[in-house]
């Protein structure tokens, strides 16, 4: 087989850039090792910034999101039994954002391309990236299945059988346990990495949300977060120590520490429904420079992570993609190569500064095992700055609503 753009991965930033490679006139190959139910059902991603609606509105994956995904303008940040409303227009100008989850994107993406893009494999795992510093870099790749079939796994034994997709260029959208990093020498390789002694245990539930808009609370016992599917789905997480299984709560225990963290000064009740999924996310700051390495490109996921405090994750893969997509239109249509050189550059420069935010919004709301009680007491007064200052909250708005792309 052969391409101009090799793509592994079909999560949201290699299935966005398969569609914008597309309507440039450029064709592409997405290899996806599972099958397409797994990426469909992944429970990950929640909101949306406003400049990721507006690039899937413009590449013609927009008309279910903008019926179904909810817009917000705010957040509420909790803490104390204090509730202080975060207003993204009065502090951005105008921006907001939009809940629409990342198996929705996914599964629009997925049918845009099934019925119109170019060809999509699942149960087509890349084994590796060859030739990366020459003209015709490859993918070694493991194939169960057909093109675009219906998540079926391979028969019983079927190792599948192995393929080689030739290219011209090949962007790594597979995540952060993916293969392509892999082929830049770690003599070139600069990795810069966080990780925190707590993660995320989420929780979907078949009942409408406690409140209108996401709450994010600050508590002695640990972070809590109110998210939505949808004004009948609530998305719920709770701070856990590093390391917890999700099994190890039930889901009572589950709603009555939440019910603890969430608490306030007044009415305000959380309502309870049932669990339909349990999981639980590690919680790491992670960038790989550079995010590129000859005709090799990395994107999203497979190039840096963020805690997601910030829900920054999905938006920056998206960054990247488009970042790529217009660098390879622009040698097309100009011959310069100038932007495509500069791909790393310019998305580390956002990837960065998302970093520093999702950092900052992690250690302004999570207590950390063996917090001090100094540590506590300047935690409560970066919060009450956010609450009482036009520049903090202008800062964490303009964060949140997502930085612009160059
Ligand atoms: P993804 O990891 O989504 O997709 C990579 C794809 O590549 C996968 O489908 C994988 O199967 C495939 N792949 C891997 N290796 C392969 C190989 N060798 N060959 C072929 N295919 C291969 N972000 C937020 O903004 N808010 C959140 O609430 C949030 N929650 C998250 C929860 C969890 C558990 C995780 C892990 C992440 C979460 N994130 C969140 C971040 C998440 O949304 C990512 O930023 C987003 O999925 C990035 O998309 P991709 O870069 O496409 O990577
Ligand atoms: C989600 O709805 O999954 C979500 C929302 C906001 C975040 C993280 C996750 O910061």
């Amino acid at each position: 087989m052969r391409t101009t753009v090799g793509i592994i991965g079909a999560g949201p930033a290699g299935l966005l850039l398969a569609r914008l490679l597309r309507n440039a006139g450029i064709d592409s190959v997405v290899l996806e090792s599972r099958d397409r139910a797994y990426v469909e059902r992944r429970q990950r991603a929640g909101i949306l910034e406003q400049g990721t609606a507006d690039v899937l509105r413009a590449a013609g994956a927009g008309e279910r999101m903008d019926r179904e995904g909810l817009r917000h303008d705010g957040i509420e940040l909790r803490f104390e039994r204090e509730r202080h409303r975060v207003d993204f227009p009065a502090r951005t100008g105008g921006s907001s954002v939009l809940v629409y989850a990342q198996t929705e994107v996914c599964k629009d993406l997925i049918a845009l391309q099934l019925k119109e893009g170019g060809p999509l494999l699942f149960g087509a795992e890349a084994l590796a990236v060859e030739g990366a510093l020459t003209d015709r870099p490859r993918i070694r790749f493991r194939h169960e299945g057909h093109e675009g079939h219906e998540g079926h796994e391979g028969d019983e034994g079927d190792e599948g059988h192995e393929d080689v997709l030739d290219c011209d260029y090949v962007v790594g959208c597979d995540g952060f346990r993916g293969v392509a990093r892999k082929a830049v020498p770690a003599g070139l390789s600069h990795v810069f990495e966080r990780t925190y002694p707590f993660g995320w245990l989420g929780i979907l539930a078949d009942v409408a949300p406690s409140h209108d808009e996401l709450v994010y609370a600050r508590h002695d016992r640990g972070f809590a977060l109110l998210s939505m599917r949808s004004p009948a789905v609530s998305r719920l997480y709770l701070q856990v120590p590093e390391g917890t299984e999700a099994g190890e709560w039930a889901d009572e225990e589950i709603w009555d520490e939440l019910e603890r963290r969430f608490e306030t000064g007044d009415a305000w009740r959380l309502e309870r429904g049932p669990v339909t999924s349990k999981s639980v996310t590690p919680m790491r700051s992670y960038v790989h420079e550079p995010m590129r390495y000859g005709r090799l490109f990395l994107a999203g996921d497979a190039a840096h992570i963020v805690p997601p405090t910030g829900a920054k994750g999905l938006n920056l893969a998206v960054g990247d993609v488009v970042t790529f997509a217009r660098a390879l239109t622009h040698l097309g249509d100009t011959g310069s190569a100038e932007r495509l050189d500069a791909y790393s550059e310019t998305c580390l420069r956002r990837v960065w500064q998302a970093e520093r935010f999702s950092y900052d919004m992690t250690t302004l709301l999570h207590r950390a095992p063996g917090a001090t009680a100094f540590d506590d007491r300047i935690q409560l007064a970066r919060l009450r700055r956010v609450a009482t200052s036009r520049a903090a909250e202008t800062d964490l708005a303009e964060g949140y609503t997502g930085f612009p792309l160059e």
